[in-house]
């Protein structure tokens, strides 16, 4: 019998290549947050792919960019500090915007980490078969790549290929984690992304990057088969408090209702679901801040 594997698989790239869906897509099922906009993902997310013969545990990474707020700061040292004691590191490209210098500098910004790389074209749904050809090869003149592999996270195609080179360089260890284990998320933590997806797919055009959420109470009542969970949404500035309730509450409502919705489901539990709005003045550049809205220093482990 083939001995068992296990390692730490870091995906790494710029803001919007597509890390978290295809982290979703390796876990079948919605651990990360996903959104058609860049810096969605904030913290570093663990999740545990258990397979015959292995256990693969991913790490999501915040999108590796020059930062200019502290916030900003803080989510490339996880991305960063995620890469340094794995196995693998997966440098994930988007096919319909490869930009070799930036993502050189993504590589560039782990370099010394000793995981085996391997260059990861993604969104190949959404290319003509051509085009990826002159991409390799580009992007194979960046780095010594272990190979180059296009997958869709959205089809799953290339996927399997991909879990099998991953396994093929994993180094023979027991498992790290129980198989039951999936994440090392909390339930609070996991719901309060989800608020925060609903917000950025709400609000994205008019508040990009300045909200946090927190969950203030999460009390389960068995009995009526219900969870009341109280959140806060934080913005930096009043007019964006005023953006996000929304003529007469509109778009808090929406937000808090699609955010229900989608923990219900994934629960199987019904929610009851009430949302504020505080403003924390630059929020985003004071560390005392951060701190208390879920931002500490280290990021590398979601809370
Ligand atoms: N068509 C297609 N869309 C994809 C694929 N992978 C991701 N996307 C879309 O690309 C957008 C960004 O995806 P994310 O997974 O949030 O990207 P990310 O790299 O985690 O982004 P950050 O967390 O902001 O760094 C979303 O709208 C996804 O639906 C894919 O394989 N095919
Ligand atoms: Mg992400």
């Amino acid at each position: 019998m083939a001995p068992f594997k296990s390692g730490f698989i870091s995906i790494l790239g710029r803001p919007n290549a597509g890390k978290s869906t295809l982290f979703n897509r390796f876990l079948g099922d919605k651990v990360a947050i996903v959104a058609e906009r860049p810096q969605t993902t904030r913290h570093r997310i663990l999740g545990i792919k258990n397979i015959e013969g292995g256990q693969l545990i991913f790490l999501d990474t915040p999108g590796i960019h020059p930062g200019r707020s502290e916030l900003n700061r803080r989510m490339v040292r996880a991305a960063i500090a995620s890469a340094r004691d794995a196995d693998v590191l997966l440098f994930l490209i988007d096919a319909t915007d490869p930009r070799p210098e930036k993502d050189g500098e993504v590589m560039e910004s782990v370099k010394g980490c000793s995981g085996v790389p391997f260059l990861v074209i993604s969104k190949i749904d959404l290319v003509k078969r051509k085009g990826l050809l002159p991409i390799m090869d580009e992007y194979q003149r960046l780095h010594p790549f272990k190979a180059i592999l296009p997958v869709s996270a959205v089809t799953g195609e290339g996927a399997d290929v991909l879990l099998d080179e991953i396994l093929k360089v994993l180094p023979e260890s027991p498992p790290y984690y129980p198989e039951d284990t999936v994440t090392d998320q909390t339930e609070r933590f996991w719901v309060s992304e989800i608020i925060r997806e609903k917000v950025i797919r709400e609000c994205y055009q008019e508040i990009p990057f300045s909200t946090a959420v927190t969950i203030d109470g999460f009390e389960e009542h068995p009995e009526k088969s219900l969870v009341v969970i109280r959140g806060t949404i934080h913005v930096e500035r009043d007019s964006q408090k005023k953006i996000l309730i929304g003529r007469g509450g509109q778009r808090l409502k929406k937000i808090g209702e699609a955010a229900r919705k989608e923990v219900e489901a994934f629960l199987r539990i019904r929610i009851f679901l009430a949302l504020w709005v505080n403003v924390e003045k630059n929020w985003t550049q004071n560390p005392r801040a951060l701190d208390r809205l879920g931002y500490p220093l280290t990021l590398d482990h979601s809370p």
